[in-house]
């Protein structure tokens, strides 16, 4: 999977919208260009309801032509053949991910320091995410918000790595994210938790077309 377009990332899991299919929908008809299954947190749901539950998704997105991502869960990324894995820091080693999934996958690494950066990179990942950006209510355990410091640090020694950045963003608040140097942004309530999520994405994407850098 080479030249994937990380502008608009979108994350979500069954918890993060009462009606999570007709959201996904609505963001791939606002245009975004990447999807994360991320089935996190004590009321995710697990084994075949997982499995089932991520095939509609990866549907979803095939059908729109944007790449299906899976947070952490390698074996399940494998059997379902999805485009690839995104792992943090306490999940999966990026290397291994990189071994079992092979070259044509996609591997993302969230990172939080220009150290983690450099060892994602040896491991093979294909982009980091660098967060939270802002606040978020999207993640009990975020570390500290971290503004955009890390993003242009990384950015600036590393110029050819695709960066998302994640945590809070929104329409209004994109901009000093690519402005920093990120590829890309990635979003969980401000199209999940909007009351129009296709509006949402939709403002998302012109904001992200605006302040992009053609690369
Ligand atoms: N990772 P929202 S912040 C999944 O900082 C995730 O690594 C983060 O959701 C990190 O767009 C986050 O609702 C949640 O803030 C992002």
């Amino acid at each position: 999977m080479k030249n994937v377009d990380y502008k608009l990332y979108f994350i979500m899991g069954s918890i993060n919208a009462t009606d999570p299919l007709s959201v996904l929908e609505d963001a791939l008809k606002g245009g975004i260009t990447c999807f994360q299954f991320r089935e996190k947190g004590p009321n995710a749901l697990a084994r075949t309801e997982k499995k089932a539950f991520a095939q509609s998704c990866q549907r979803l997105c095939k059908q729109y032509g944007v790449p299906f991502i899976v947070n952490d869960d390698v074996d399940l990324s494998i059997e379902i053949g999805a485009d690839g894995v995104h792992v943090g820091q306490d999940d999966t080693d990026a290397a291994f991910v990189r071994e079992k999934i092979g070259a044509d996958k996609i591997v993302g690494v969230s990172v939080h320091s220009v150290d983690e950066a450099k060892a994602a990179i040896a491991a093979g990942a294909n982009y980091v995410g660098i967060g939270p950006v802002y606040e978020t209510v999207s993640k009990d355990d975020a570390k500290p918000v971290a503004g955009t410091v890390l993003i242009e640090k990384v950015s600036t020694l590393f110029p050819e790595l695709p960066i998302v950045g994640i945590g809070g963003i929104t329409a209004t608040n994109a901009e000093p994210v690519f402005k920093a140097g990120a590829h890309g942004i990635s979003i969980i309530s401000s199209i999940a938790s909007a009351e129009n999520p296709e509006i949402a994405a939709k403002q998302l994407k012109h904001t992200a077309n605006q302040w992009a850098v053609k690369r």
